[in-house]
């Protein structure tokens, strides 16, 4: 078990640098050039923490002064045993190269529908026959956009926020050579699809149940069930395709009247009812209790592209809300208000304070997280997202509001865990440091039987989900944030996810990563 604990890539020279050693009988430690053994620097290592999530004592390794860029590792004795060693990690100017376009060419290895040449992953296109709507006699084109994630379906309701996150990272990065992903209006034309004349959005189509493992996606022959149009695949729908419109200039007419037939669908139904799998499907089902906070979205982005008065009406001091994940997307709307023309002077500052406060409790998180968190002891399914979530408001604060260098540099923190530097020493992502994770859950990789490089894992998982049974057997006692196994039948915690690959990219993104 390694008990020094690093961002497995390493660190750029003027970065904090700071491993985490898990064993409070560190007291000191030393850093070795991994070519000649040579101990480049030694410290003192920093008085004892009380990490809740993992329930271990901690000591933080701090060697931010050291700036030499080479290969290294680090070294401590522990409490009664011999010295340990971390895995070794660079300092240079650039440890995280390649990890922004493998995340983002994720999104290529996903797409549905069309022929997909990558290497040992090629497939033919899969799932190409017409879809039929639940319930009815009626089929439907719907083919295009991405497979949601280990499995094959393909849902509006996280597709939006990833759809959100690839567009908000290319329009706060200033990278200087950044461009506008193609796999983004790739996944736009499948959203169109989506749409019933009526305005609303079919919440999903996939077949009824999941398929096997070891299945490639053209080996799925199951009928395609369209399932009903939902409230929140609308809004979230509605929200999206207003947002894109702002970067798609010669579909600007197309993307914003499919967004405001959406709106008039959610005005005219505001009672239907929350999102459950009709009977007899049992694929993923992104259900929510409440639509409040996807309207509240679709009703920012809308007035931010439109500048009318119908959709300002909708945004109250009431309806403000916050979130980033599939089922609380409040905050993408306070980004589109901040960024509108002609935005209410008292709104907008209503909705920066809510925003900071919100930051400043991530802040307060953070500040007894020795690994870089800010979770709390809530390590739920998708807690790799949830990481990535608070580094995502904290920058969104950072870049829209005011530029807050703490803010930043806690988010780069975020990312550190997310890299290696956590209780278990795992990077959560594919391809990227010597302990990632090779097995995820994703049928492809089961399928050829090796991974490709640039997939966010889901992460620990202390819940526990019962249907998970390999989780259970390892993990059953374990604290929080070790509750994770590498393991192709994880599916609670090892999964990979558009949304989580999106949310990680967001963040590696803005950071220069
Ligand atoms: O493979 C499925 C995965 O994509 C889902 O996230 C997960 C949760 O609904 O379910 C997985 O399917 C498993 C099923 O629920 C239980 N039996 C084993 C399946 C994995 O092969
Ligand atoms: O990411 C979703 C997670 O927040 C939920 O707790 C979980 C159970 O409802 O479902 C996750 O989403 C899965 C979806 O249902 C099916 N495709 C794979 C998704 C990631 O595991
Ligand atoms: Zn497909």
């Amino acid at each position: 078990m390694l008990k020094i604990h690093v961002n497995q890539l390493g660190w750029r020279p003027t970065d904090a640098k700071k491993a985490i050693i898990s064993d409070a009988g560190a007291t000191a430690f030393e850093l070795v050039r991994e070519a000649d053994g040579a101990i480049v620097f030694r410290g003192k290592c920093g008085a004892e923490i009380f990490d809740a999530a993992s329930e271990e004592k901690v000591r933080v390794a701090d060697f931010s002064e050291f700036a030499d860029e080479g290969k290294y590792f680090l070294r401590s004795e522990l409490s009664g045993a011999a010295a340990d060693k971390s895995i070794p990690f660079n300092i240079g100017k650039n440890p995280y190269a390649g990890l922004c376009d493998a995340l983002l060419e994720f999104f290529n290895y996903q797409k549905c529908g069309v022929d997909l040449d990558a290497g040992l992953w090629s497939h033919p296109a899969c799932h190409t026959s017409l879809a039929t709507v639940y319930g009815t006699d009626k089929k439907k084109d719907v083919s295009g956009g991405w497979h949601d994630a280990g499995d094959y379906g393909r849902y509006i309701v996280p597709a939006a926020m990833t759809v959100a996150d690839l567009l908000l990272a290319y329009e706060l990065s200033d990278s200087p050579d950044k461009k506008i992903p193609d796999v983004v209006w790739f996944e736009l034309e499948w959203f169109l699809k989506m749409q019933c004349k009526c305005g609303g959005v079919y919440h999903k189509v996939s077949c009824a149940t999941f398929n096997a493992l070891d299945e490639m996606p053209h080996d799925e022959h199951g009928d395609l069930v369209i399932c009903p149009i939902s409230l929140t695949a609308t809004a979230d729908f509605a929200a999206t395709l207003a947002l894109a419109s702002r970067f798609y200039p010669a579909k600007k007419d197309v993307l914003l009247d499919a967004a405001r037939r959406a709106w008039d669908w959610c005005m005219e139904n505001p009672d239907a009812p929350m999102f459950t799998n009709p009977p007899g499907v049992s694929t993923g089902g992104y259900g929510d209790k409440s639509a409040a906070d996807e309207i509240f979205w679709a009703a920012c982005e809308l007035f931010s592209a439109t500048g009318e008065k119908k959709y300002a009406d909708a945004i109250t001091e009431n309806s403000i809300c916050l979130g980033l994940g599939w089922g609380d997307m409040g905050t993408y709307g306070i980004v589109a208000y901040l960024r509108a023309a002609n935005a209410d002077a008292a709104l907008r500052e209503k909705m920066k304070s809510v925003l900071r406060d919100h930051c400043e409790e991530i802040m307060q998180a953070h500040a007894n997280e020795p690994y870089g968190t800010s979770q709390g002891v809530s390590y739920r399914w998708g807690s790799t997202m949830q990481v990535a979530n608070s580094a995502k408001a904290l920058l969104f604060y950072s870049r829209l509001v005011e530029k807050t260098p703490r803010y930043e540099n806690a988010a780069l923190e975020h990312m550190h865990y997310i890299l290696g530097r956590n209780p278990l020493s795992q990077s959560y992502i594919s391809g990227f440091g010597a302990n990632a994770i090779k097995y995820p859950h994703h049928r492809p990789t089961v399928a050829v039987g090796a991974a490709f490089p640039g997939m966010v894992s889901g992460g620990a998982n202390g819940d526990l989900t019962p249907r998970d049974l390999i989780l259970n057997e390892t993990c059953a006692g374990k604290p929080p944030s070790k509750c994770f196994i590498d393991h192709i039948d994880s599916f609670s915690s090892n999964e990979v996810a558009i949304y989580w690959n999106a949310s990680v990219f967001f963040v590696a993104s803005l950071l220069n990563m």
